[in-house]
Formats: C-alpha cells, structure tokens, sequence
C-alpha cells in the first residue's frame, strides 16, 4: 500500500493516525497541495479526479480516495470497527460526522492561516459563520463524550481516528478549547494510546 497525501493534511494525517494505532505503516508520497500537484492531468487520471488527497493506493493498484472510505478500509477485520451490526452503524455516524460537521468547519480557518490569506470583510463573514457551526460540532462532540472515554464507549475505534486531527488541529486556526474539558479529556486519552502519531509541522 501506499498513501498520497500532504505533508500538512489533516485528512492525510487521520490515514496515519490510524495506521500508527493499528501497528501499520506504508510508504507516504507527499504533494504540494497549495501549488496545483493533485490537479495536473496526471493526478486527476491515475490518483484521484477530485484532484485530492488522501488517497490510498492498494497493493493491487486500486487507488481509494476520501479519508473516511480509507479508515473504514483500514479499520475493518480489527478491534477499531466492531462487528455488530448496530455498534458499526454507530461508527459510520461518527465518521460521517466528521465529513458533515467537523472538517468544513474545523479545516479552513487553520488552511487559511497556514497560507497567510487575507481576511477581507467577506473573509471575515465566512469565518464568523465557520466558527459558529464549528463550535456548534464541539459541543455536540462534548455532550457526547460527558460520560464516555471514547466515541463508541470504553475502546478506541475508527470514530476517534476520524475526529481526533481536526479536533486537535483546529486551534491552530484560531479555535479556543477551553470550554471543552470533555473533548479535551479525550483527545490527551488518544494521546497516551500505543502508536500514537504527532499530527502534522
Ligand atoms: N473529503 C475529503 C477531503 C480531502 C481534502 O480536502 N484534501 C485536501 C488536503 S487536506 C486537498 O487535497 N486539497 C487540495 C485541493 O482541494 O485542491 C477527505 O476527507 O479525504
């Protein structure tokens, strides 16, 4: 296998996140995201025609974009997706989450500061909305995790893989915490499993 990612990408670092935690490891091919490399015509033929990374090439040539398509393919036959039907189902919704309500929220303003953009008024505006939806998403992760270790109970899974790096990310966008001590909890509890990884710079 090998993983096409960035080397700043929060979507790519949950691949390693997950791989780490699991013992696993492949080859990372790294590409300039901010300077067009996912989008040569190259890139959008034989790796991804969303022009995106994460993408995880299989050891038959299959290449799986999306993170989450990836972790689920990751997870599966071991202790990070559960065989019951329902507790999967539960996984799913975490991940699924994820896609909806955390990385368009959580994402950008930290994208944004990394590349130096100018916050224009119209920058401004977008962000209030952001930040608004994204701390809505933390609270909903907060209420969640009040009487629970981790997303699906007492064990780590692929839920907490998926929501982990933009969760622990996100200050670096501008994002304060501080009103979160049951995320916060969680996310030192991810830190102290064997085979954590550091997320990314
Ligand atoms: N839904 C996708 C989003 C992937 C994504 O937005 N990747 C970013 C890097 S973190 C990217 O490749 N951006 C380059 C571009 O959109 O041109 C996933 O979860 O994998």
């Amino acid at each position: 296998m090998r993983l096409h990612s960035g080397p700043t990408s929060g979507n790519g670092y949950k691949v390693r996140l997950l791989q780490g935690l699991l013992g696993m490891s492949c080859e990372v091919i790294n590409y300039d995201t901010k300077g067009g490399e996912t989008h040569t015509p190259e890139f959008l033929k034989k790796i991804n025609p969303d022009g995106k990374v994460p993408v995880l090439e299989l050891d038959d040539g299959t290449m799986l974009p999306e993170s989450g398509a990836i972790l689920l393919y990751l997870a599966e036959d071991t202790p990070y997706l559960p065989d019951d039907k329902t507790e999967r189902a539960q996984a799913f919704r975490w991940v699924f989450f994820e896609q909806s309500s955390i990385l368009p929220n959580l994402a950008k303003p930290r994208l944004w500061r990394m590349r130096g953009v100018e916050i224009t008024p119209q920058k401004e505006a977008e962000l209030e909305n952001l930040f608004e939806a994204g701390y809505k998403a933390l609270g909903v992760m907060e209420r969640h995790l009040g009487d629970r270790e981790f997303f699906l109970g007492d064990r780590p899974s692929v839920a907490d893989a998926a929501l982990y790096p933009y969760s622990r990310l996100c200050p670096e966008g501008g994002y304060d915490l501080e009103g979160y001590p049951a995320v916060r909890a969680w996310l030192n509890r991810i830190e102290a499993l064997p085979g954590y990884v550091s997320p990314p710079g």
